[in-house]
């Protein structure tokens, strides 16, 4: 089996045991299995770029290179974080377009590109993850790079009319074409990217997702992204004494646990779940003292200006939301803005009577595949989720709801709160057998199969002039 090299943001650290997710823990497996290379950034500024961070952990090589503060500005908070992002996540609004960060986006992708070639194989398999590194395969195919090379978006992909208010966009999927195998999360991700090759490229997609580039072929596909479940409920069944010591308490009291998982972010509507419990509370005055919500919404990305000015708005609402109707020995809302151990994350959403998880928008959602995985199968929670959370196409026996209707997602809060517990059953096994179906093995397994499939012959096969470059260097514009 040929070598694969794993390309990311953010490199995980294979020699920690408490790995932050199932995703990293199956990459990490995949590239133990087949041996290869972890690349990407350290995480750090630095003006020092002489040498990236040289790491074997037996067959397998990480190397993490630190960025410099201009291109941390520039590539990671700016046109990754500031365009790509919102933009993905269909929020016009908060892009804050700027050429320099396309400049700096443009330079890392290529210092990057040019930093991996040394350590590739004639014969290796390259699979490029998320919207950081769009380029990343133009920028190698430029370098004379013939290997076959994969992406995955781990994020929505926009309908063209919204993808097409930003500069750029021709440049950007033209330089997913230089892909093998492009993979999305859904079928509606896959369809807009189709949409936009036929009607802003004119190029031809095939029932079967080929598209022809100049003789070659690129698949476009759907691969939807799994949890490890069965480790994951493992971890759910542990004893963790303060969660049990808490759950014991809220049994004697009669009460009963929301709970929502989320990084800080404002894709995953966080002040629209608040207005909804509000409104739940002012609904249902029976559920006062008799419910709480716990909010998990750890730190993420605060030097980007949007993230500090959601979180004073959180910070906000909590607090009028207790202060109408807290108690001496009820508080509502329980927010925590610090992020939890995986472990006792699993023991919380099984402690948790619902799940809720609405986000306005979202590649896939993870935490809505934990909570299923971590639920007790004799006595299960209900899934609350988001119309517009990736996984609803999948998780359809959950409660879906529209995340902008307050009142919407009251009621379907009120009928998870008062689900028998036949019904909480019969929807449980069916959303426990979906996640087992498609868990992050098969996610990882499909995707590479397709990409081992392709042609490596076909793929460009000689270094590219720089005049015929689709994106040419942010020096050269
Ligand atoms: C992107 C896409 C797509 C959260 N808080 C804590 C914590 N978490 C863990 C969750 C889950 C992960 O982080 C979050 O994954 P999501 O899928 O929910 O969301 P994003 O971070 O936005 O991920 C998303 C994903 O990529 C994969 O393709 O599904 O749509 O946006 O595993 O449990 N973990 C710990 N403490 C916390 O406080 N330990």
């Amino acid at each position: 089996m040929n070598r694969l090299v794993i390309v990311s943001n953010r490199v995980a650290d294979l020699r920690s045991n408490s790995q932050s997710g199932g995703l990293a823990v199956g990459l990490a497996d995949a590239l133990r299995a087949r041996g290869g290379i972890w690349f990407g950034w350290d995480g750090t500024t630095s003006d020092d770029l002489a040498a990236p961070t040289v790491d074997d952990i037996g067959p397998v090589r990480t190397i993490a290179a630190p960025l410099t503060e201009t291109d941390y500005n520039e590539y990671y908070v700016g046109f990754a974080n500031s365009v790509l992002w919102p933009l993905f996540h269909y929020r016009l609004d908060l892009v804050d377009y700027r050429t320099e960060f396309h400049d700096g986006y443009m330079r890392v992708n290529e210092r990057l590109a040019e930093t991996l070639l040394s350590e590739l194989r004639a014969d290796d398999v390259i699979w490029v993850h998320d919207y950081h590194l769009i380029p990343f395969a133009a920028c190698l195919r430029a370098l004379g790079c013939r290997q076959r090379i994969g992406f995955f978006l781990h994020i929505p992909f926009p309908p063209p009319d919204l993808l097409t208010a930003t500069p750029n966009h021709v440049a950007l999927v033209e330089a997913l074409l230089e892909y093998d195998v492009v993979g999305l999360q859904t079928s509606s991700d896959a369809a807009n990217l189709k949409r936009y090759l036929a009607e802003q490229l004119g190029r031809e997609v095939g029932e079967d997702g080929r598209v022809d580039v100049g003789g070659r072929s690129v698949l476009v596909g759907r691969f939807p992204i799994g949890i490890d479940a069965a480790a994951f409920a493992e971890m759910a069944r542990l004893p963790s004494s303060d969660v049990e010591l808490d759950t014991l308490r809220q049994r004697i009291l009669g009460r009963k646990q929301i709970i929502g998982v989320d990084r800080l972010d404002y894709s995953k509507g966080l002040p629209e779940r608040l207005s909804a419990f509000e409104r739940l509370l002012s609904r249902h005055p029976e559920l006062e003292r008799a419910v709480s919500l716990l909010q998990i919404a750890p730190p993420t990305r605060e030097d980007v200006s949007a993230y500090p000015t959601i979180r004073k708005e959180l910070e906000g609402m909590t607090g009028s939301i207790n202060g109408r109707f807290a108690d001496i020995n009820w508080t509502p809302v329980r927010y925590i803005h610090r992020a939890v151990p995986r472990e006792r994350l699993a023991s919380l959403f099984r402690a948790s009577q619902v799940g809720l998880v609405t986000p306005l928008r979202d590649g896939m959602n993870l935490v809505a595949k934990e909570y299923v995985a971590a639920q007790d199968p004799d006595d299960p929670g209900v899934l609350v989720l988001s119309q517009f959370a990736g996984a609803a196409e999948e998780l359809e026996e959950a409660l879906i709801v529209n995340p902008y209707d307050a009142d919407d997602v009251a009621d379907r809060l009120y009928e998870a709160l008062t689900m028998p517990l036949d019904e909480r059953s019969d929807r449980h096994a069916a959303l426990h057998r979906r996640i087992l179906h498609q868990d992050a093995r098969a996610w990882l397994e499909g995707f590479l199969a397709r990409l081992d499939e392709a042609d490596a012959a076909e793929a460009v096969c000689r270094p590219i002039p720089r005049t015929e470059r689709l994106l040419p260097r942010a020096a050269e514009r």
